[in-house]
């Protein structure tokens, strides 16, 4: 199987195709972590490196996003390893004002690869829902997604929140997202910064296991 047929759908969106690809891939025995990298995730560069030249827009971004979580819900099954002993609760979802919610669906699937059982509360998810689900569902984790310049602040919004409301110690808060670095991380005061989805599993696990 040529993996960029599956990255040139994606670019066009075709959500029926890639879902399809994806298939024949995985009975064709490619690895899952290959068809995530070299096909899907090298489509959707692609299209995010010709979104910042004008070169597609909104609408053509949204419909190869849907042929992209079309494509993971294929892959979910073998990303998530079932039978795994259950070893944490985390609470997981994109900051308010942001809709982007691809990356934070990759770093789900792999944190349940881990066993890590997971509120999804969503996208544009406001501060006080997030405290709200905290005392509510008692997670061991508070993982939070940002995409864009302008809402990575709201990560720093939830730790204070979660500070002013007697919660901050219960929890540990993991972030991450494309403008999301180390030292933002640790300027905010999280517990913990991966850059990638399969990073972030291992250092949740990590934290989980201590
Ligand atoms: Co948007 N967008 N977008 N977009 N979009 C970016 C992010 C952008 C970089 C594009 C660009 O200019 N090159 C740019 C942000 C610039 C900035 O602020 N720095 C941008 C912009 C500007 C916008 C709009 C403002 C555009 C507009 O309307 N004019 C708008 C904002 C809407 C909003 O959120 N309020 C917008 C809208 C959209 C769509 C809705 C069309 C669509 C999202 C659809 C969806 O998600 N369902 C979209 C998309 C798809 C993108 C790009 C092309 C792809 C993002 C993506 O899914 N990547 C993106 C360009 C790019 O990133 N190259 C872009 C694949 C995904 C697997 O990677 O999400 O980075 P990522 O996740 C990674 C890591 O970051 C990490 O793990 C994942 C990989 O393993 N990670 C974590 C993520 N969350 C984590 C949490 C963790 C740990 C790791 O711990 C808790």
């Amino acid at each position: 199987m040529n993996l960029t047929e599956i990255s040139e759908y994606l670019q066009q969106g075709r959500a029926k195709e890639v879902r399809a690809l994806v298939q024949q891939a995985l009975e064709e025995q490619v690895s899952p972590q290959d068809i995530l990298n070299e096909g899907m995730l090298a489509g959707m560069q692609i299209i995010g490196i010709k979104f910042k030249k004008n070169e597609v827009f909104v609408p053509e971004v949204l419909i190869a996003a849907r042929a992209m979580n079309a494509g993971l819900e294929v892959l979910r099954p073998v990303l998530i390893n079932s039978g795994v002993k259950p070893i944490g609760k985390a609470i997981i979802c994109t900051v308010a004002g942001d809709l982007h919610d691809i990356g934070k669906n990759l770093v789900k699937m792999m944190f349940e690869g881990q066993g890590i059982e997971c509120l999804d509360l969503g996208v544009d998810v406001k501060t006080s829902t997030i405290i709200e689900k905290v005392e509510e569902y008692q997670p061991d984790l508070v993982c939070l997604s940002a995409l864009l310049a302008t809402t990575m602040m709201e990560q720093k919004e939830v730790i204070e929140a979660l500070i002013k409301a007697g919660l901050r110690e219960q929890v540990k808060v993991l972030v991450g997202g494309a403008p999301v670095t180390q030292a933002f991380a640790e300027e905010i005061g999280a517990d913990g910064y991966a850059m990638d989805a399969a990073s972030a599993a291992e250092l949740a696990k990590e934290i989980l296991l201590k």
